[in-house]
């Protein structure tokens, strides 16, 4: 087998040979890669064992999708693409899931697949398929490395465009005909050197407009009721100083999108979140920074919006700017943005003080919404409803302190929950469904938190139809690599809960089967991963949800803790009620 051919006999005096999995492996280590996510098989066996024998991290999976979710998150934690390594026809379509979430949250990541021999294509060769055809929606770059001295060129080139302008997923296809082409130690060294070398950096991204940058200011100055929204572009960018700096000294209200939570503490005084109608509603000016005016943001329109009101949009693409046409759009890095309109505002802040009406207003609604949310908050509902767990869990996190745990979190109710209700104090410490609403992230983001952020504990929370998605991966996160991460399931027996078909739903020859939403009723997650050696604890009052979360969090071990929900809390589709 190529796989264990002795590629490197000692010969001195001679120059040895590699070959295609080598120096792929080696430009990859060379790069900078530390990690990497994938299933491994023909023809890309030996490229995984190559890449750890060159120091990088290889986590082992069991469905490229997940492990391609992992990679997209790795990406946005990291700032540095993460990569998923796949087998060629259906290892490659596996793992389109996690290209194409990575195209919808933009995010940064590099899918490598092992591609059929390049003479066999077209005969029906073993697992063949047209992948740069297959990856072309999903991906911003993709290459085939056509000759083994193609390799290292292609391996910086899918890098750096990753990261370049807006992050998103690129593609690289490596044929097995290349994988097992050889050529000698001395001439891999020059290509790869060379490649570094003329790497077409385009890091430093375009240099941002200082006019659009004065008329944001002015825009902002003149406003009566200014708003900052920012989402995870921002987070992304790490321009969390800069907008600190900005809320605090213009006294602007902030609203974050779900991931740009943590940016500033939701805590905080100017945090509209829980005011968030009131200010989309009504302000007149809206600084939005790393966010798009997707459907999450209502597209920027009426009803929710006012029809008057006037975006100043900053984000790294100009295509999005040209397709929201706001009144101000800032291309380039939102750090870079914000440090640059910091500047701008220096000598004149502006400052809304804390008694402004529209400061008040923000406030007091705010403050009216959470003391309502309190009260429902504070009762113990059991069998749990999914207030009750949701702020046993967060008073939970709260107690960790610093360095906060990282949230994964996904599901309908249990996500929508527990968004308004657990606290972010820091950035980059939520990981959700995301642009696309995407079930089945949860574990490989679990993965991936682990991964990039070592020190801090990951909190996973939920729906038990979420987490069935990718729940085998409990084995390989949770326990194979003993990833100090703790997955709360809310189990509801089913997509949004309990069977809630109206009377007139129940019909036809298949009326007794389990309706479309339902699952097997008191499924037992927690033994699944005592299946593989991991701690499982089952909880159904606030008292023993208590104690498991104190124990698994302090063990910093893999755990699940299956939740016993009551079925018919919560809204069928959750929030998105009316789509349904
Ligand atoms: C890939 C994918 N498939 C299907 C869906 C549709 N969907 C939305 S939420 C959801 C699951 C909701 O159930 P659960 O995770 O148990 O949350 P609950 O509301 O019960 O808390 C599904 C299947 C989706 N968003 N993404
Ligand atoms: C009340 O607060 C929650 C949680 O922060 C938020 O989702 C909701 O939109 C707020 N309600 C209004 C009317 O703003
Ligand atoms: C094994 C076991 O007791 N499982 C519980 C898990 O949660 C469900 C809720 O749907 C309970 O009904 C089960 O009893
Ligand atoms: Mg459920």
């Amino acid at each position: 087998m190529a796989e264990q051919n002795p590629l490197n006999p000692p010969n001195p005096g001679h120059d040895s040979l590699v070959d295609g999995n080598v120096l792929a492996a080696k430009s990859f280590a060379r790069c900078g890669v530390k990690h990497m996510f994938g299933v491994v098989g023909i023809p890309v066996t030996s490229f995984a064992n190559r890449a750890v024998s060159f120091g990088v991290r290889f986590f082992a999976f069991h469905n490229e999708q997940s492990a391609g979710y992992a990679a997209s998150a790795y990406g946005y934690l990291t700032g540095r693409p993460g990569l998923l390594l796949t087998v060629s026809g259906p290892g490659c379509v596996h793992g389109l899931a996690g290209l194409s979430n990575a195209m919808a949250n933009t995010w940064p990541m590099v899918m490598i697949s092992g591609s059929c021999d390049q003479s066999d294509a077209g005969r029906g060769d073993f697992q063949e398929l047209d992948q740069l055809e297959a990856v072309k929606p999903f991906s911003k770059f993709s290459v085939r490395a056509k000759d083994i001295k193609d390799i290292p060129n292609c391996v910086v080139q899918v890098l750096d465009w990753a990261v370049s302008g807006r992050p998103g997923g690129c593609y690289l296809d490596l044929p097995t005909d290349v994988l097992h082409q050889t050529l000698t130690e001395s001439e891999a060294e020059e290509l790869l050197a060379s490649a570094i070398d003329g790497a077409d950096r385009k890091l430093i991204g375009t240099e941002i407009a200082r006019s659009e940058i004065e008329r944001a200011a002015e825009l902002l100055k003149k406003a009566e009721r200014p708003l900052i929204v920012f989402g995870k572009g921002a987070a992304y960018a790490r321009a969390e100083t800069e907008l600190k700096k900005l809320v605090e000294r213009t006294g602007i209200p902030f609203l974050p999108t779900p991931m740009g939570k943590g940016l500033l503490p939701d805590t905080h005084e100017l945090a509209a979140s829980a005011a968030r109608s009131l200010a989309i509603g009504k302000c007149d000016v809206a600084l939005v920074v790393g966010a798009r005016l997707n459907w999450l943001l209502h597209f920027g329109e009426p009803p929710k919006w006012s029809k008057d009101v006037k975006f100043i949009l900053v984000d790294v693409s100009k295509d999005e700017i040209e397709l929201r046409k706001p009144h101000v759009g800032v291309v380039g890095d939102a750090k870079r943005a914000l440090e640059l309109l910091n500047v701008q505002i220096k000598d004149d802040p502006f400052c809304f003080a804390r008694n402004h009406p529209w400061v008040e207003g923000i406030s007091k609604k705010a403050k009216d919404n959470v003391s309502r949310m309190e009260a429902q908050l504070a009762k113990d509902v059991v069998p749990f409803n999914f207030l009750t767990p949701m702020r046993i869990i967060r008073d939970a996190i709260s107690g960790m302190g610093s360095p906060a745990p990282i949230v994964v979190s996904e599901g309908a109710n249990t996500m929508d929950v527990g968004r308004s209700v657990l606290v972010q104090s820091e950035p980059r410490t939520r990981l959700d469904a995301g642009t696309w609403g995407t079930m089945g992230v949860g574990l490989g983001y679990c993965i991936a938190a682990a991964v990039a952020e070592p020190d801090r504990l990951v909190v996973a929370v939920e729906g038990d139809s979420g987490f069935g998605f990718s729940a085998m991966e409990v084995e390989q996160t949770l326990v194979r690599y003993q990833l100090p991460v703790v997955v709360i399931v809310f189990n509801n027996g089913g997509v949004y809960g309990g069977d809630r078909r109206s009377p007139d739903e129940i019909k036809g020859p298949f009326k007794d089967d389990p309706a479309p939403t339902s699952f097997v009723p008191g499924a037992a997650y927690h033994l699944l991963i005592e299946a593989f050696g991991g701690k499982g604890y089952l909880v159904g009052t606030p008292d023993e949800l208590r104690s498991a979360l104190t124990e698994s969090f302090s063990a910093r071990k893999p755990a699940v803790i299956n939740v016993t929900i009551d079925p018919f809390a919560g809204a069928e589709s959750g929030r998105m009620q009316h789509k349904n």
